[in-house]
């Protein structure tokens, strides 16, 4: 047991340093915002969630607490039994009030949440038993796509899959539609996909949600330059680096940046990286989506789009493609 923990530790370890070494030495640079999610990244995640600027958290939640009766309502429209796998689940704060419209209804099913953190999942399949007494949890540590296909062939329930929290804004519109390809492909007739979507709205305020005053956002960038240095042996001065947010109404593109403020060079391990003044890094992609990109999506990857659920002010949507 604990040799397969230190293997995938291991493991895991190669592939951050493969890909943080690739991303800086391409041109230009990039980092990949998965790797935000330390110890450390989790905690200043959790304080952007709580920002008056993020409004996402918020709408989505509220989506969450008025409207998961109906959502139930949609998922049950099928009265079989069924596994309802949530990909990212972190801690559940969203998804537990559809879980507690699901158990009135007396329905049959599991929830099977999926997540690369193994803390998380020990912690859910932990701690959900007790806030919702009855729930039948099967946590899946792992990658989306492999858990999928072992909660597949775990059980020929049919399948209701939860992709919330704008977690597919981490990905360019090319790799949503392939992303949601691969799901498809892996489902069968009468499955569900429900997807959180943050929409285009007023460009100031998507702006202002990941440049907030505080400067929280700007410390979840750097601090994958602290996690560089300190798991991967690097020398990062994090204060010769600046966060820089964009975003572009025309594609709905929100982009973070680290520019490097002056010329630089830093070492990762044996490798020497070299920033000349003001050249950049790319963090992370956020983007939003117009109604007619989600039909677009759906269609793309062969889904139908079935229901909608929006926020008061139309800021997010959870959205549901059949199979
Ligand atoms: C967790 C991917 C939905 O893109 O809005 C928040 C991450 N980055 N502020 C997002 C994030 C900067 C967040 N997602």
């Amino acid at each position: 047991m604990s040799t397969v923990t230190i293997e995938n530790a291991t493991d895991s370890k190669l592939q951050f340093l493969h890909d943080t070494l690739n991303g800086l030495q391409a041109n230009p640079k990039r980092l990949d915002s998965k790797y935000f999610y330390d110890a450390i990244g989790d905690r200043i995640f959790q304080q952007i969630m709580q920002m008056e600027e993020y409004y996402l958290t918020a709408a989505e939640m509220e989506i969450m607490q008025h409207q998961s009766a109906d959502i139930a309502r949609a998922i049950l429209a099928d009265g079989s039994p069924f596994d309802l796998i949530e990909l990212g689940a972190g801690d559940a704060t969203k998804s537990i009030h559809l879980l507690r419209s699901l158990l009135n209804t007396q329905a049959t099913f599991s929830y099977c949440p999926v997540d690369i953190s193994e803390h998380v999942i020990a912690d859910l399949q932990q701690n959900l038993p007790n806030k919702l007494p009855g729930l039948d949890v099967k946590g899946l540590n792992g990658d989306y796509f492999d858990m999928l296909k072992q909660a597949t062939e775990l059980s020929g329930r049919r399948k209701v899959v939860l992709f919330m929290g704008a977690n597919i804004g981490n990905m360019t519109i090319a790799d949503a539609e392939q992303f949601c390809k691969t799901l498809k492909s892996l489902l069968a007739p009468g499955d569900l996909l429900i997807i959180g979507f943050d929409l285009k709205k007023n460009p100031k305020q998507i702006l202002a949600a990941y440049n907030d005053k505080a400067g929280i956002t700007s410390a979840f960038n750097l601090n994958l330059l602290r996690r560089i240095n300190s798991e991967l042996d690097a020398n990062f001065d994090t204060t010769c680096f600046e966060h820089y947010a964009s975003y572009d109404p025309e594609t709905g593109s929100c982009k973070s940046y680290l520019i490097s403020l002056t010329k630089q060079q830093v070492t990762i391990g044996q490798t020497t990286i070299q920033f000349a003044e003001n050249e950049y890094i790319m963090m992370e992609i956020s983007q939003k989506y117009a109604l007619s990109d989600i039909d677009r999506l759906a269609k793309f990857s062969g889904f139908e789009l079935h229901q909608r659920f929006f926020d008061q002010h139309r800021y997010f949507v959870d959205a549901i493609f059949k199979v």
